[in-house]
């Protein structure tokens, strides 16, 4: 299901400049019986059970349209009963699936005029810098304070050596809010520059060169009375930056990193409440993630290209059989007034969305229709072509 669904995104980066973002979610089961149904620990503690979910998204850089799915991998921990030693080899083995998104994504998107894959603290892994697929670069949030080499030969720290860079710029930016945490703006300083990360010792695998040349963004915010943790990132970058405008833009695609999280936000709350469902064999419920996550990938393209914004085709989300489909439902769903009227052009994605939105149940005049909605009307959608294949025969 999630390769049918990458292979569809592969088709739509054709030229473009994609941002590819990754991350892992825990999906939270329960207690006692999850366990006993099988499934692993999740969370701190372990009282807690369930499944991961990795996935990765891509994105146009240029308008942040959601180009779809790249790769969702979905995984139970329970193996073995050792504890102490499965940890570690576990943490190894998970470790992977930084690796094996970017591999994918390379393969897949190798279309695209260029892929940054951004990532956060997670994936600091030596070897994710070292296996980077050749036409695939890097944003990746620094976790570790490794050595490096300096250019007199010297070796150093990387967070010491951040924060002895002199400040290149000064600008800010609109934090938004989140759990716990008030919209503010932030004042940042930016410094930056190449560095030499040194292979850890002992090395975490073999075959890894002795050293990798990144750039390191060091973004840090001066602004204060906020209540909040002040922002610092660290950001290792593949990309070779000769001026401060690059450096600033590296901060500025790290930031839509946020896509990935309000993706499993969707796929948790508003759109699919993936938590609540009530499957008890966790081979059937890794099957059931996949495919919602695939679906609602699907969403949240539908809901960013709602406003017309983004000017996406509708061929990005449908199949060409759906447009007359859309079409002849849109005339339908109209109503009365001009607010009732669809105001996008036929063949475009919004175009589309408004379809969704109305099947969804939303009135057309109040507020914006989120997620659920989306994922209602897209339900009636698929009910209602399902419906114009069947023939009615004499029987
Ligand atoms: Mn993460």
């Amino acid at each position: 299901m999630a390769s049918h669904a990458a292979a569809r995104t592969a088709d739509r980066v054709a030229g473009r400049e994609v941002i590819v973002v990754q991350d892992t979610s825990e999906l939270f089961l329960g207690g006692r019986r999850a366990k006993a149904n099988g499934y692993g620990p999740v969370g701190k503690g372990g009282g807690v059970r369930g499944l991961l979910l990795h996935a990765a998204l891509a994105i146009d850089a240029g308008n942040d349209a959601l180009l779809g799915l790249v790769d969702a991998q979905v995984w139970n921990r329970d193996k073995g009963k050792v504890k102490a030693r499965r940890s570690r080899a576990t943490a190894d083995k998970e470790s992977q699936r930084w690796l094996s998104a970017a591999a994918k994504a390379g393969k897949a998107l190798s279309a695209a005029r260029s892929i940054t894959m951004i990532s956060d603290r997670e994936s600091d892994i030596y070897e994710h810098f070292a296996r980077r697929p050749a036409n695939v670069e890097f944003i990746v949030r620094a976790s570790w304070d490794r050595q490096i080499k300096l250019e007199s030969g010297k070796s150093a720290r990387l967070f010491a050596f951040g924060t002895r860079l002199p400040t290149v710029d000064r600008f800010s930016v609109t934090i938004p809010a989140a759990p716990g945490r008030k919209e503010r703006t932030a004042q940042l300083v930016l410094r930056f520059s190449p560095v030499t990360l040194c292979r850890p010792h002992p090395s975490p695998g073999p075959g890894l060169p002795d050293t990798i040349e990144l750039t390191l963004v060091d973004v840090r915010e001066v602004s204060s009375g906020h209540g909040g943790k002040p922002i610092h990132w660290r950001l290792l970058t593949t990309h070779v930056l000769t001026n401060p405008d690059q450096a600033r833009r590296i901060v500025d695609l790290y930031r839509k990193r946020w896509t990935i999280e309000e993706f499993f936000r969707t796929l948790k709350t508003a759109g699919f409440d993936i938590e609540e469902a009530d499957i008890g064999d966790p081979h059937v419920m890794i099957k059931f993630v996949e495919a919602t996550t695939v679906a609602a990938a699907t969403i949240m393209q539908l809901v960013r290209s709602r406003d017309g914004m983004t000017q996406e085709s509708v061929a990005d989300a449908f199949e060409p059989d759906d447009q007359p489909v859309l079409e002849a439902l849109s005339v339908q769903l109209e109503g009365a007034t001009a607010k009732q009227k669809n105001p996008y052009p036929k063949g475009t994605l919004a175009f589309a969305a408004w379809v969704m939105t109305r099947l969804g149940g939303w009135t057309a005049y109040y507020g914006k229709p989120g997620p659920k909605i989306m994922r209602l009307g897209l339900e009636a959608f698929r009910r209602i072509k399902y419906g114009t294949t069947l023939k009615l025969q004499n029987v």
